[in-house]
C-alpha cells in the first residue's frame, strides 16, 4: 500500500479539511508550505473564483495542493473540469459521491481522494478507482455522517486496500496516534486549524473554538438529510427548539441561509454557523499552521514508544 506522504510528495501524513468560505489559497498554501496538502476548499464558489484561487495558490506555494470539491453545489460539474486545466494534483470530495468524474481526473493523473462517513460509500469509492479515502467521523465539523471515528477507522482500514486518512476528533499526537493505532495511514485536520494565524474567518470564529468545551457542538438538521455540526450559540439553539415543535424545512431554511458566511465573515456570534468538530474543546489558542503541525508529527514516535499498555 502506498505510503501517504509518497501518494501526496508531502513531509506529512497529514491534509486540511476542505472548510467551504474558509479553504482559501491563503490557508491552503500555509498548509503546504508547513509541510502538510493544503487544500483550496471550493465550497459553493463557482469555477471562476476556484480557477484564481489555484492560480493564487501556485504563487504562494512551490508544494503540492489540492482543492476540495463540495457535490451538493450546483457548481460542481464546471469545477470538475476546472481541477484538470489548471493541472491540480489532488481532489478531495465531499457532500456526495464523485463517481461521474473518476474517469477524467484518472485520466489528467490527478489523485482521488474521496471524504466518506461509511464502510459502504468507502467500498464503493474504492471500486471506482479512488487512490484513498477520507474517513470522517460524526465528531467533525460541518456536514457529517453518523459512525464516530474510533468505530469508522478499523472497520475501513479491514475493508479496504487503499490507505484510510482518518478525519474527526484529531487535534494533537495522541489524536494521531489513535487514529494510526485504528488503521489509519494519514489524518486531516480542520478544527484546530480553524485557530491558526494563517485561517482567514473572523476574529470571533477563532476565539469562539479557543473558548468552546468538549460539550460545546451540537448537531442541526438531523431531519433534513444534511445534519451539521455547529458550535452552539443562539441560531443554533434556536434552529433545535424550531426544528423540536416541527417548524417546516423551509422556515428552519430561511434561519440559516447564509449564516456560514455570516460566522466566517462577519464574526456574528449570535447568527452565524460557526462550523467545528468536537475536538475544539482541546484547542486552547491560537497558533501558526507550521506550530500546529509541528506539535501533531514532531516526536510522535517517542511519544509511541512511551505509551504503555500493560
Ligand atoms: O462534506 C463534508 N463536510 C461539509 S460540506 C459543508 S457545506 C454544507 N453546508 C450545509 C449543508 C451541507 C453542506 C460543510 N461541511 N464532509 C465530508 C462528508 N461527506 N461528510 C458526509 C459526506 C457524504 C455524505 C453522503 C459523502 C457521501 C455521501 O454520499 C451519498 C451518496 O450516496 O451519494
Amino acid at each position: 500500500m502506498k505510503n501517504v506522504n509518497t501518494l501526496f510528495k508531502t513531509k506529512y501524513p497529514v491534509i486540511q479539511g476542505g472548510m467551504a468560505n474558509i479553504a482559501t489559497a491563503e490557508l491552503a498554501s500555509a498548509v503546504s508550505n508547513a509541510g502538510g496538502l493544503g487544500l483550496i476548499g471550493a465550497g459553493g464558489y463557482d469555477a471562476n473564483w476556484v480557477r484564481t484561487e489555484i492560480r493564487k495558490c501556485k504563487e504562494l506555494t512551490d508544494q503540492p495542493f489540492g482543492v476540495n470539491i463540495m457535490l451538493m453545489s450546483p457548481h460542481a460539474p464546471e469545477i470538475a473540469k476546472v481541477v484538470v486545466e489548471e493541472g491540480v494534483k489532488v481532489v478531495t470530495t465531499g457532500a456526495g459521491s464523485p463517481g461521474i468524474y473518476m474517469e477524467s481526473w484518472k485520466k489528467a493523473g490527478i489523485v482521488v481522494v474521496p471524504v466518506v462517513p461509511s464502510v459502504a460509500l468507502a467500498i464503493r469509492m474504492e471500486r471506482q478507482g479512488a487512490d484513498a479515502v477520507v474517513a470522517e467521523g460524526t465528531e467533525s465539523g460541518g456536514h457529517i455522517g453518523e459512525s464516530t471515528t474510533m468505530a469508522l477507522i478499523p472497520q475501513m482500514a479491514d475493508a479496504l486496500s487503499i490507505p484510510v486518512i482518518a478525519a474527526g476528533g484529531i487535534a494533537d499526537k495522541r489524536g494521531v496516534l489513535a487514529a494510526f493505532a485504528l488503521g489509519a495511514k494519514g489524518v486531516q485536520i480542520g478544527t484546530v486549524l480553524l485557530a491558526t494565524k494563517e485561517c482567514p474567518v473572523h476574529e470571533n470564529y477563532k476565539q469562539k473554538v479557543v473558548k468552546a468545551k468538549d460539550t460545546d457542538t451540537v448537531v442541526t438538521g438531523r431531519g433534513t438529510g444534511a445534519p451539521v455540526r455547529v458550535l452552539k450559540n443562539k441560531m443554533a439553539i434556536e434552529y433545535l427548539n424550531m426544528s423540536t415543535a416541527g417548524v417546516p424545512l423551509v422556515e428552519l431554511e430561511k434561519l440559516t441561509l447564509g449564516s456560514l458566511r455570516r460566522a466566517v465573515f462577519d464574526g456574528d456570534l449570535d447568527r452565524g454557523s460557526f462550523m467545528a468538530g468536537q475536538i475544539s474543546g482541546l484547542v486552547k489558542e491560537v497558533k501558526t499552521v507550521k506550530e500546529v503541525l509541528q506539535a501533531l508529527f514532531d516526536g510522535v514516535n517517542e511519544y509511541k514508544e512511551n505509551l504503555e499498555v500493560m
